[in-house]
């Protein structure tokens, strides 16, 4: 059995958990006894659709729920590679995730199944809540070389790829945030993220079971947050949500800005990732809350590299130091390792490494550079303690919105489509609460009249989610280019 799966079925039985819904307080339905249990039963039920699992692909659609979870652990008891699809994800998303992953068997809910059917190409549907028949067989014995868990991530060029995750490669992003975090069984999660990236599946869910802690799932909103924080002790946030959080602590009264912060008292930790959070909001959070948010950097080819301390200084505006057993070096084009003080491209080494973009080998090659190190693409550079603080990315096609990583391409090709647009080049512009304002810049076509923002975004939500949508519109008489006839995204940036 890999280490991974050790870990995660060595809870006790009895241990109080666990996984509830945001309206379930039936605490006994939840222990990892329970969980436990109902996993195995659907990976015996899973061994049964196709005798032997290893390798294969199982997608599945559900909310953030003991039926998500459920589900999760059964493909990875069952040996297959887990697949989360999105509720947020239109049919054009979902059918290009099925087509790269290939699944065999496909798993959602009663009330998701109308989602899967237009998408599900005569694959097997199991629905988790409809009699199942269960059909025993031993527990398949993953290895820690085995897959995991696939993960979409957009890149600079095409669609999103599938980015294969090891037993071996999870367990190390585990085993790295459980020492430097000093998660703990007593830990409870309060989990806002969704779970479709690494940060809400990996990070988030499985770093709390890693410990045996309790997770509760809820919608990120304010309110909700504030009543649920009083029964919590860990957070894990993308910037936008601090914003949140701060502004309506700012804006309450004093009297009820007095019992907010005061149901913040079990809390041991926030941290926040996916994006950059400005040093002035995470000022803001530390004046209304007593909190010093500790900013970690990772990417889902990478897990979690870089880390501000658990005990020591959090510094606002930088993403700290090496997890354990990470190395990062900042380097030139060459890959020449820099001077510390002269900005470069992260290029890492990790226990955490992907094992390849799903079906795509040359993309996994082109990954890599002649000393075997992961170009991530974002430059940084280090101060003097050794603290990286990042300074963007090298591409202008990859934004980052709402914590979401979005190509500027996939969306230029929607909206390319529609017939008032000539020429479209698809930016971000810098906003303090949402990293990217996806910005998209047209040209009209010839004969037509410009769109409204309201209509591009119709039209472009046939196809993409609706974190993907654009939030404002230029109209503009062309494009600049260069010589080759590229479009300059910096020259569209520059304000
Ligand atoms: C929403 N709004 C936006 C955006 N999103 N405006 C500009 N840019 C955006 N991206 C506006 C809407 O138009 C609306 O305005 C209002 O905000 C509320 O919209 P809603 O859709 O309800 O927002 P939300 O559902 O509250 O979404 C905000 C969110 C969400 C909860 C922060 O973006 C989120 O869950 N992000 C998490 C992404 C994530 O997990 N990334 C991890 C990737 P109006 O009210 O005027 O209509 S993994 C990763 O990155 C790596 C590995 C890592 O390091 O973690
Ligand atoms: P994803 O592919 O969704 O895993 O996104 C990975 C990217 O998120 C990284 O390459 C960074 O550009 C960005 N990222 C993650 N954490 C941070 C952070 N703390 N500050 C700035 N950017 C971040």
């Amino acid at each position: 059995m890999s280490s991974l799966l050790q870990r995660l079925a060595l809870h006790p039985v009895g241990t109080d958990l666990g996984v509830l819904e945001e309206t379930e307080s039936d605490h006994g339905a939840g222990t990892y006894g329970a969980v436990g249990a109902r996993s195995r039963s659907l990976a015996a039920q899973l061994r049964g659709v196709r005798t032997s699992l290893a390798g294969a692909r199982i997608a599945f659609l559900a909310p953030p729920s003991r039926g998500y979870v459920d589900t999760l652990l059964g493909i990875l008891l069952a040996g297959g590679t887990a697949v989360p699809l999105s509720p947020l994800h239109t049919s054009a998303e979902l059918a290009h995730v099925i087509r790269v992953a290939q699944p065999e068997v496909l798993i959602t809910t009663n009330a998701l199944a109308d989602k899967l059917e237009p998408v599900r190409e005569g694959l097997p549907v199991v629905v988790l809540d409809r009699p199942r028949k269960t059909v025993f067989a031993h527990d398949a014995e993953p290895n820690d070389a085995a897959p995991a868990i696939m993960l979409f991530t957009s890149g600079t060029t095409g669609k999103p790829k599938g980015v294969v995750l090891s037993h071996a490669g999870v367990a190390a992003t585990l085993g790295a945030l459980e020492e430097a975090w000093q998660w703990k069984r007593t830990d409870r999660l309060l989990h806002v993220l969704p779970l479709h990236h690494t940060h809400g599946v990996v990070v988030a869910l499985l770093g709390a079971f890693w410990a045996g802690a309790e997770v509760r799932f809820a919608t990120f909103d304010p309110k909700t947050v504030f009543e649920r924080l009083a029964h919590s002790t860990v957070m894990m946030m993308v910037p936008p949500m601090v914003a949140k959080l701060v502004e309506a602590l700012e804006a309450a009264e004093p009297a009820q800005r007095a019992s907010m912060t005061a149901a913040l008292r079990s809390m041991r930790l926030f941290t926040c990732g996916s994006a950059a959070l400005p040093a002035s909001l995470h000022a803001r959070f530390a004046a209304a809350t007593g909190h010093a948010i500790l900013e970690r950097y990772g990417m889902t080819e990478i897990g979690m590299a870089l880390s501000n301390p658990y005990v020591g200084e959090r510094a606002p505006g930088l993403v700290g130091t090496e997890l354990p057993h990470v190395a990062i070096d900042l380097c030139d084009e060459a890959g020449k390792v820099l001077p510390r003080g002269e900005p470069g491209e992260l290029r890492v080494r990790s226990p955490q490494m992907f094992t390849g973009y799903f079906g795509d080998s040359a993309a996994t090659a082109a990954a890599f550079d002649a000393e075997g190190r992961f170009q991530t693409g974002d430059v940084g550079v280090r101060d003097e303690r050794g603290y990286v603080r990042l300074l963007g990315r090298a591409s202008s096609d990859i934004l980052k919105s709402g914590g979401y990583k979005i190509s500027a391409l996939e969306i230029e090709e929607v909206l390319r489509a529609h017939p008032d647009v000539g020429e479209v080049a698809v930016i971000g512009t810098p906003d303090e609460t949402w990293g990217d304002i996806v910005t998209a810049c047209i040209v009209v076509r010839a004969g037509r009249e410009a769109p409204t923002l309201e209509a591009l975004k119709e039209f472009a939500a046939k196809e993409l989610a609706p974190y993907k949508l654009p939030r404002a519109l230029r109209v503009l008489s062309e494009l600049p280019r260069n010589a080759m006839g590229k479009v300059q995204k910096q020259a569209l940036r520059a304000p």
